[in-house]
């Protein structure tokens, strides 16, 4: 009979420092066999244990790229889906932790975008009228859904590109979950404000009339992100008026004013590739999350730039920080053991739906 893998339990009350070794060990017995992916938000004692680190969907396009047998996703939920969506069918999607989700993905679900479109269908066609884009912090079932319905998937990279894809191919777009990156796409490619409308997914017919919907070319879902809800203007503010010649880059999740205030605004890969390239001994304000701030302003020292963090309180991705050492030492220790626990697996069905969104996001950039 084959043996239980090892419990959590064991790992809960080891130090970080004692985890570190631990997890140091268990690499170099898996060789090649297992390759750790870190995403931009994770926290540096997990961060520094990754062979392979980006924004959710070079991580997830570079999983599909090794020959690894496991892939140890430090990042949250949707993107472990999303690697093993792209990645090889013999290969093991991990997540060291499964309550590691991401709140703006849990704010929209299966049963309220399909009543949306229900609802929709009251007023117009929405099959031959809405094109479905679904930011790819999103559970999988929402990506197949966009797969089915000749929608998208898009990135805070592309998600302008991706729009007008969608409008050389219907008229509107449902967009889901994060309003916030909807708007910001929608303006930067012209749309006015009042034709992009927010859905209120907790009223009949999203809070709309039948007129507000037919005149709509942007539905926007009433989601958002609760770090980067946190960046407001005043920070902005604040800011300029201490440092006139500071420069301010916020990621889209922000609020459209935000946004509007910065001198540039883009994904994670855009920010740090922004700054990285900017002249020695400037200054920057960030509005994105913390361990990432952290990791820049560290990085881009030794050049005299100084990195700011745009929030005054401390605000970091608490489901991103679910990921820590003890998870990853625990993981890795039953991978040696030739143990796999918390595999990330989308069903087929599902997953071939979800693959069709990804291919055409994949196919316009
Ligand atoms: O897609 C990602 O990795 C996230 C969550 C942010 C970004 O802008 O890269
Ligand atoms: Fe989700 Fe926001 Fe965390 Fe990104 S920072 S994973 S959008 S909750």
């Amino acid at each position: 009979m084959q043996a239980a893998a090892i419990a959590f339990d064991r790992f809960k009350p080891l130090q970080d420092d004692a985890c570190k070794s631990r997890i140091v060990a268990a690499k170099a017995a898996l060789g090649k066999r297992a390759v750790i992916l870190g995403h931009h938000y994770q926290r540096a004692d997990v961060y520094q244990h990754a062979d392979l680190t980006g924004d959710s969907l070079k991580l997830s396009k570079l999983a599909g790229q090794t020959a690894a047998d496991y892939i140890v996703f430090c990042g949250v939920h949707f993107m472990a889906e999303v690697a093993d969506i792209l990645s090889k069918p013999e290969q093991v999607v991990i997540l060291p932790d499964m309550n590691a989700g991401c709140s703006m993905a849990d704010m929209a679900n299966l049963a309220k975008v399909e009543r949306a479109w229900r609802e929709i269908g009251e007023v117009l066609d929405p099959d031959q009228t809405i094109t479905p884009v679904t930011y790819i912090n999103s559970a999988a079932d929402l990506k197949a859904f966009c797969g089915e319905h000749g929608g998208i998937v898009c990135t805070s990279s592309n998600a302008k590109q991706i729009l007008e894809w969608s409008f050389a191919r219907r008229e509107k777009v449902l967009f889901f979950p994060d309003q916030h990156l909807g708007r910001w796409s929608g303006y930067m490619i012209g749309i006015p404000p009042d034709e992009m409308m927010v859905w209120d997914f907790d009223e009949p017919l999203g809070g709309l009339t039948p007129e507000e919907i037919r005149k709509a070319r942007i539905l926007l879902w009433k989601g958002h992100c609760s770090v980067h809800q946190m960046f407001q203007v005043q920070h902005v503010l604040n800011f300029r008026s201490r440092y006139p010649e500071g420069m301010v880059i916020a990621h889209p999740e922000c609020n459209f004013e935000v946004c509007k205030m910065s001198d540039y605004v883009g994904s994670t890969d855009f920010i740090i590739n922004t700054i990285a390239e900017s002249k020695p001994n400037t200054r920057w304000l960030v509005g994105t999350e913390l361990n990432l701030v952290n990791r820049i302003a560290e990085q881009f020292k030794p050049q005299g730039k100084i990195v700011q963090f745009m929030a005054p309180t401390v605000c970091m991705c608490s489901t991103m920080a679910r990921i820590d050492p003890q998870h990853l030492a625990w993981t890795l220790e039953n991978l040696v053991d030739g143990k796999v626990v918390n595999r990330i697996k989308v069903p087929g069905r599902e997953a071939e739906l979800a693959r069709t969104a990804l291919k055409r996001m994949l196919e316009v950039v």
